[in-house]
Formats: structure tokens, C-alpha cells, sequence
């Protein structure tokens, strides 16, 4: 049996077959912005897609989120870690930016560009910082921890990288932003006056005022060095026709509107950020690329509603998470897998409507004998057509799941989607039709030329 008649069969009714994927996908003529985002909950891939299609744009920029983000990326076997930085980084001839969505934690971001250094990249001049992102202090991430521990068992599963407490600042209007380290007299005022804030609010949290702030007088000048407006530079990028990509944080279902409430992050990693984190209109944006893993994993804690028991060698759940090697970028944490979640994936895709998909970790799939996918949710009996926003609801749905034939072959060396065995094509095929978004790149392993690109 050809699967090459399945695509023919599939794109009769759903119009996703490769002929009419968009053929100005990716960096091609004319001005838009493209953008790489998490379709699940967080850690599909986005970094090695973005590092991939970074050597073919001038501009790759963060805009949401801070380092609670993790990215890993490897290039010849040698593995890089972002989490400020954007994945873009690597292209020696693209300029990073720090859009103003994003929190920024200094000392990290500096020790990131350090490491840079240590590395043999350079990126002296090609690494801005948005003059109006919001810090992120050591006593925002002490907070973070204090606030998981008040919750007890209830607790958020957070990063403690201060995320939350940084942008309750920026919301509360008392918050402190990268450009305010060039004029220090009022960088001096609000940060006493955040620090007495935050020493009043949480008794026993003790903020050392004078050595925090000799410690950023001390960096002023080095941050002052790489601090922009990068509204006016982005804006100006697109008018000169240079190629702009940007690097989604975290995912869709950890939006705080959109996500899984109260167990998401403090930001919007959905499309929407784009706007609001870099300063641009809706009217520039055009490749929308959502990251897809071919299973699910969540870390931290929300209801997971095709999470499977990592229990036994053997089981599935312990499958994904080894051979996955499914541990958080940031924090090491395990994080939980589960099947693919259909539902979860066409909320994100209506939301952030999608023009192609990276579907991420195929080659994790390969030696499982059945592979299963979650259709539908029902709940209490009755399908749902749409997301449930209660929790209860979300963490009590039976979900519907498909059957596949799974594949044992190993695909790593795999560069077409010819070359894949018919099951792994099959289950990739069935895949794209359930979601209705055509999937351009797939990938087969976690070094940078692991990919297969259909476009
Ligand atoms: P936070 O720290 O306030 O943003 O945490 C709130 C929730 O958001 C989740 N979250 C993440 N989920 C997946 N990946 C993330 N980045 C790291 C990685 C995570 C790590 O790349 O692996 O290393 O643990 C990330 N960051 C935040 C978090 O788990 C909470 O559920
Ligand atoms: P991000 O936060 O979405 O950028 O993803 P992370 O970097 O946190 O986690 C994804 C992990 O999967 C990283 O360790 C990547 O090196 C790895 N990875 C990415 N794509 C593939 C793939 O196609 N196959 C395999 N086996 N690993 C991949
Ligand atoms: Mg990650």
C-alpha cells in the first residue's frame, strides 16, 4: 500500500495535503513577521525550529515570558541552553532582541551572555534589550518560592524564577524596567520603595537594599550598552524588508487567559504577545508555526487529561519520558507525558490560527507497538465542543482515544517523509488531518539537521 495514497485520499477532504502548503512559509519574498509558538503546554521544540529558521532571518526576538524558559538546541552534538536569550543567537548574523513583554532577570541574562562568550560566540552588537521590559529581581524569585510554599499541596508547580511576583509589579505600576538603570537617582527610589513594598508584604523576606543596589549600579553601564528602544528598531526592520522571526515562550495551554487557570504562567505565550511584547501591528505578522510534540508532556502541576502513569519499564508513559528525555530545561523537574491531545490542539490552533505545524520528538514514538491519540473529550457522558474553562470540569473528562499501529524502524537518518515507515507516515498524516493545519517540518532527532522539511 503506497501512503502516498493516503495523502491523496486525506487531502480530498481536508485540503492538507503538501501541494497546498503555504508557499511563502518561511522567510520568503515580501515583508512578515513569522513565529514559532508552543501549540501544547511548553517544551515541544520551539528552540531547535527557531535556531533552524534563524539562518535565514536578520531579526529573532523574545517577546513574553523570562527565564522561566527553557531551550535547548544542539548543533554537532554540543548542547545549548537558552532562556532569555532568543534561540537565534546561534546565527551569528542575526540581531536578538528582548522585546518589552518580556521580564528580565539581569543577573541571569548577563551570565547567559557570558556563557555566550565562553562558547566562542560572539555577539557584540547584536543583542538588545528592550528599554521598556520589566526586571525581574532576586526578591521576586524569593517570592515565588514563598508563595509555592504558602500554597502547600496546592501549589502552582512553578519555575521559582519569579515570573509571577515580576509581572504582579509591572500590573501593580510599582514594577522597575530595564531602562530605568540610565538614570540611577530614580532607579534608586522605586527600587527601595518595591523592595520596602515587597519586605512589608511577605514578613521574614529579607532584601539586602544597599548591596542589591551597588550590585546593579555596578552593571548600569553594561546594560545601558545594549538597551534600545526596540519598538522603533523592529518597526524600522520590517519598513527595510529585513526578516523577522519571533520565538514563542512557554505555550498555549500555560496562557494565563487561555491556559489551564490558575496552573499556567503569568504571561501570554499565545499569539497575542506578538503584538503587545514587541510593538508591532497585527497587520505585519505572517507565518504563524505552532510547535507540536508528537506526544504531550506537561511539567509543573493542572488537570493533564491524556497524562499517562509513569510506572514500569515497558508502559508507554515510561517510554515517553526516557526516551524523550523529558526533564525540564530550567529546573531538571521530570515532566509528565501523555498521548496527544486533539481537542487541546484545536483550541490552540482556532486561538493562535496556525499556518503550519512543527511536529517535534516523531522518532520518540518508534518502538512503542500501539500509538494512541486523544479525540474527543466527553464529560459526563457528553462530548464537549469546546475547552472547558473549569478545572473540575478539564480534570474529570474521559478522553475518546484512536488506535495506531506504532513502528520500530529507526528514523533518525530520515530526511523525507518518503524515507519514514508507513505507520510513522500514517500516524503523521492522521495527525494533520485531526488538527487541519498542514505540517511542514518533522522531527527526528534533537540535532539541528534533524528535520524533515516539506515546504
Ligand atoms: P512560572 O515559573 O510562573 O512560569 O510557572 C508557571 C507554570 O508554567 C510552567 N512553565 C513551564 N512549562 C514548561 N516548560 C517551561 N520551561 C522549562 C523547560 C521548565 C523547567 O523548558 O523545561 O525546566 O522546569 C516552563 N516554564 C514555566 C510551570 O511548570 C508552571 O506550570
Ligand atoms: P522548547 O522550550 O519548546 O524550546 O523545548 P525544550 O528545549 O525545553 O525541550 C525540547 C527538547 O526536545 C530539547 O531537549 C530538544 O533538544 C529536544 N528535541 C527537539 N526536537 C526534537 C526531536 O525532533 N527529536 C528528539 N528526540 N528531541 C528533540
Ligand atoms: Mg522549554
Amino acid at each position: 500500500q503506497k501512503v502516498s495514497n493516503i495523502e491523496i485520499l486525506l487531502g480530498g477532504g481536508s485540503g492538507t495535503t503538501s501541494s497546498n502548503f503555504p508557499s511563502t512559509a518561511v522567510a520568503g519574498s515580501g515583508k512578515g513577521i513569522d513565529i514559532v509558538l508552543g501549540a501544547q503546554w511548553g517544551d515541544e521544540g520551539k528552540g531547535k525550529l527557531v535556531d533552524i529558521l534563524s539562518q535565514e532571518y536578520d531579526v529573532c526576538a523574545r517577546v513574553a515570558g523570562g527565564s522561566n524558559a527553557g531551550h535547548t538546541i544542539v548543533v554537532d552534538g554540543v548542547k545549548y541552553k537558552f532562556h532569555l536569550l532568543p534561540s537565534g543567537i546561534l546565527n551569528d548574523k542575526a540581531l536578538c532582541i528582548v522585546g518589552n513583554g518580556v521580564v528580565v532577570h539581569l543577573p541571569s541574562f548577563l551570565n547567559e551572555l557570558d556563557s555566550l562568550g565562553g562558547n566562542g560566540i560572539s555577539y557584540n552588537g547584536r543583542v538588545f534589550v528592550s528599554d521598556r521590559a520589566h526586571l525581574v529581581f532576586d526578591f521576586h524569585q524569593a517570592v515565588d518560592g514563598k508563595q509555592e510554599d504558602r500554597l502547600g499541596r496546592h501549589k502552582l508547580g512553578t519555575t521559582k524564577k519569579g515570573i509571577g511576583p515580576a509581572y504582579s509589579s509591572k500590573i501593580q505600576r510599582n514594577g522597575l524596567r530595564v531602562g530605568d538603570l540610565q538614570d540611577y537617582d530614580y532607579f534608586e527610589r522605586r527600587f527601595r520603595e518595591l523592595a520596602d513594598h515587597h519586605m512589608r508584604s511577605y514578613p521574614g523576606l529579607e532584601i539586602n537594599v544597599e548591596e542589591q543596589l551597588a550590585y546593579y549600579k555596578s552593571i548600569a553601564p553594561r546594560v545601558q550598552e545594549i538597551t534600545i528602544d526596540t519598538i522603533a528598531l523592529c518597526n524600522q526592520q520590517f519598513e527595510d524588508g529585513k526578516k523577522i522571526l519571533v520565538e514563542g515562550a512557554n505555550a498555549a495551554m500555560l496562557d494565563i487567559d487561555f491556559g489551564t487557570y490558575p496552573f499556567v504562567t503569568s504571561s501570554n505565550p499565545s499569539v497575542g504577545s506578538v503584538l503587545t511584547g514587541l510593538g508591532v501591528s497585527p497587520r505585519k505578522l505572517r507565518g504563524i508555526y505552532g510547535t507540536v510534540k508528537a506526544y504531550c508532556t506537561r511539567v509543573g502541576q493542572g488537570p493533564f487529561p491524556t497524562e499517562l502513569p509513569i510506572t514500569t519499564k515497558g508502559d508507554a508513559g515510561m517510554h515517553l519520558s526516557q526516551v524523550g528525555a523529558e526533564y525540564g530545561t530550567t529546573t531538571g523537574r521530570a515532566r509528565r507525558c501523555g498521548w496527544l491531545d486533539i481537542p487541546q490542539l484545536k483550541y490552540s490552533t482556532m486561538i493562535n490560527g496556525y499556518t503550519a505545524v512543527n511536529l517535534t520528538k516523531i522518532d520518540v514514538l518508534t518502538g512503542l507497538e500501539q500509538v494512541k491519540i486523544g479525540k474527543a473529550y466527553r464529560y459526563k457522558g457528553k462530548y464537549l465542543s469546546s475547552m472547558p474553562a473549569s478545572l473540575e470540569v478539564l480534570g474529570n473528562v474521559e478522553v475518546e482515544y484512536e488506535t495506531l499501529p506504532g513502528w520500530t524502524e529507526d528514523i533518525s537518518q530520515c530526511r523525507t517523509f518518503e524515507e519514514l515507515p508507513l505507520n510513522c507516515q500514517r500516524y503523521i498524516l492522521r495527525v494533520q488531518e485531526l488538527i487541519g493545519v498542514p505540517i511542514r517540518w518533522i522531527g527526528v532527532g534533537p540535532n539541528r539537521l534533524d528535520v524533515i522539511d516539506r515546504g
